[in-house]
């Protein structure tokens, strides 16, 4: 198949290919989460709903693999060092009690991933203790065990959580496309900024494409 995408097409097959929706959870795209005790309007990024949701169901339709990230930390916080913690001035700290339970904890209302993209059986969730969804979760080696070689983004924050997991696959020998609209950030020129950087040189981190141009290539318009 062949997304025309920026810089250039991007060539996959549907079976070594998987859509990851990066950190879709209540936490970041509701009310009461960590990115809004953060001081950000969260309604920014509940705007990419609805294109998310069109992409996820297209790619079920066509049988491709899906898999959700989550940030999440034990609740021991045992996994959440005390630098990542204690930066900042957010008004609740990880692990401390929200309006959703405790912020970024597995396992709280808040962490769960929003009901219009909530995993369906048989689809990966990986809870990921950091930025990137390769860091301390295992994901590489069950990729390999799949045999897939190329990664469909969507998701939130897009310079975050997103682009460290884009540049992680990169280094790991994956070809990434980020889906332009189903990917946001509080801030609209970090947006802009991320795109700019994942494509350019060359595609040096990976490419992007806007999802129509995903769902012409499956097949789903
Ligand atoms: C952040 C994320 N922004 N999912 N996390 O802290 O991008």
């Amino acid at each position: 198949m062949r997304v025309s995408a920026n810089p250039f097409a991007f060539e996959f097959e549907l079976a070594r290919t998987a859509l990851v929706i990066i950190d879709m959870q209540r936490d970041f795209i509701e009310p009461g989460g960590f990115g809004e005790t953060l001081g950000n309007d969260v309604s920014r990024l509940s705007s990419i709903v609805p294109a998310c949701v069109r992409v996820l169901a297209a790619w079920r339709r066509a049988g491709g693999k899906v898999l959700h990230t989550r940030e999440a930390h034990r609740a021991d916080l045992s996994d959440c060092p005390p630098a990542k913690r204690q930066r900042g001035q957010p008004t609740l700290r990880i692990g401390d009690v929200g309006p959703m339970g405790r912020i970024l904890v597995a396992g709280e209302p808040g962490n769960q991933i929003i009901p219009a993209l909530a995993p369906s059986p048989g689809e990966w969730v990986i809870d990921k203790p950091g930025k990137g969804m390769f860091y301390a979760t295992g994901l590489h080696e069950r990729l390999q065990g799949a045999g897939i070689s190329h990664l469909v983004f969507m998701g939130v924050t897009a310079e975050v959580c997103v682009q460290t997991s884009m540049r992680e696959a990169n280094d790991r020998g994956y070809d990434g496309l980020l889906l332009e609209d189903c990917t946001e950030s509080y801030f609209p020129e970090f947006k802009t900024a991320t795109l700019d950087m994942i494509r350019a040189q060359g595609a040096i981190v990976g490419w992007t494409a806007p999802s129509a141009d995903l769902l012409a290539a499956i097949g789903a318009q």
